[in-house]
């Protein structure tokens, strides 16, 4: 239902989708009663030339009801919300699924970078491909990524997959994704990094595996990758801005 207001692109998007269709329902639902029974009261109990105002401690049975079945209700809710909302995060967030292939993101102020695997499909050899503000990925293929901050704190957001990961400075943090819907989606960050953040985007490409290949082949240099030497670790390895862009 949400996919007619954003588009959903990966594997994951609708579990999300449904738990806050559900938590809009819910709590829409107990909005709604809410504020009717307030406004009945308002006009039931207004003002009236003859009639005393009640002093009411709230302290008999009939008059604690109107708090505890509406509290053991609105709790029954919770646990609606709370079980859904515990197995959408594990699933996304503490379970890896077997990777395809591997990417590492690199966030800093104030642009994403992108290494992906050259043609030999591995990560962190002579061949990967690295690029500024643009990733390539092919559609249906599990990708775990990398997640990395040269400077400070920044949030990789791809709203399409519903994918939200902080990235922090002096640590690499791993998560995956699995596209399922071929296009182009916008790469966010979601966590305020300074003055440039706002120039932050970027975008992946979903492709299929012809146009992927198509694209590893306008992008690989063998020249040049036979002569650069894989990095020891991600932070050496990545380029600058610059370089990025050549
Ligand atoms: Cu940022």
């Amino acid at each position: 239902m949400l996919e007619r207001y954003s588009t959903a692109a990966s594997t994951y998007a609708h579990w999300i989708d449904y738990q806050f269709l559900l938590i809009a329902v819910l709590v829409g639902f107990w909005l709604i009663v809410a504020e009717a029974v307030m406004f009945w009261l308002i006009f039931k109990f207004r003002a009236t030339d003859g009639r005393p105002t009640q002093y009411i401690t709230g302290e008999e049975k009939h008059q604690t009801r109107w708090i505890t079945i509406p509290h053991v209700l609105v709790i029954l809710c919770d646990i609606v919300i709370i079980v859904p909302a515990i197995l959408v995060w594990y699933n996304i967030k503490q379970v890896m699924p077997p990777a395809d292939a591997t990417v590492r993101v690199i966030g800093q102020q104030w642009a994403w970078s992108f290494q992906m695997p050259g043609p030999d499909g591995v990560l962190d050899t002579a061949d990967d491909i690295r690029t500024v503000g643009e990733m390539h990925v092919v559609v249906n293929t599990t990708y775990h990524f990398e997640l990395v901050s040269r400077d400070v704190v920044h949030s990789f957001a791809i709203p399409a997959f519903r994918l939200k990961q902080d990235a922090l400075p002096g640590r690499t943090i791993s998560g995956w994704f699995r596209p399922n819907r071929v296009g182009t989606y916008d790469i966010q960050c979601t966590q305020m990094c300074g003055l440039g953040h706002a120039m932050m985007a970027g975008r992946i490409v979903v492709e299929t595996q012809q146009d992927h290949a198509a694209w590893l082949l306008r992008n690989s240099n063998p020249a040049t990758a036979a002569q650069q030497a894989p990095p020891a670790s991600a932070n050496e390895g990545l380029t600058t801005m610059a370089e990025a862009r050549r």
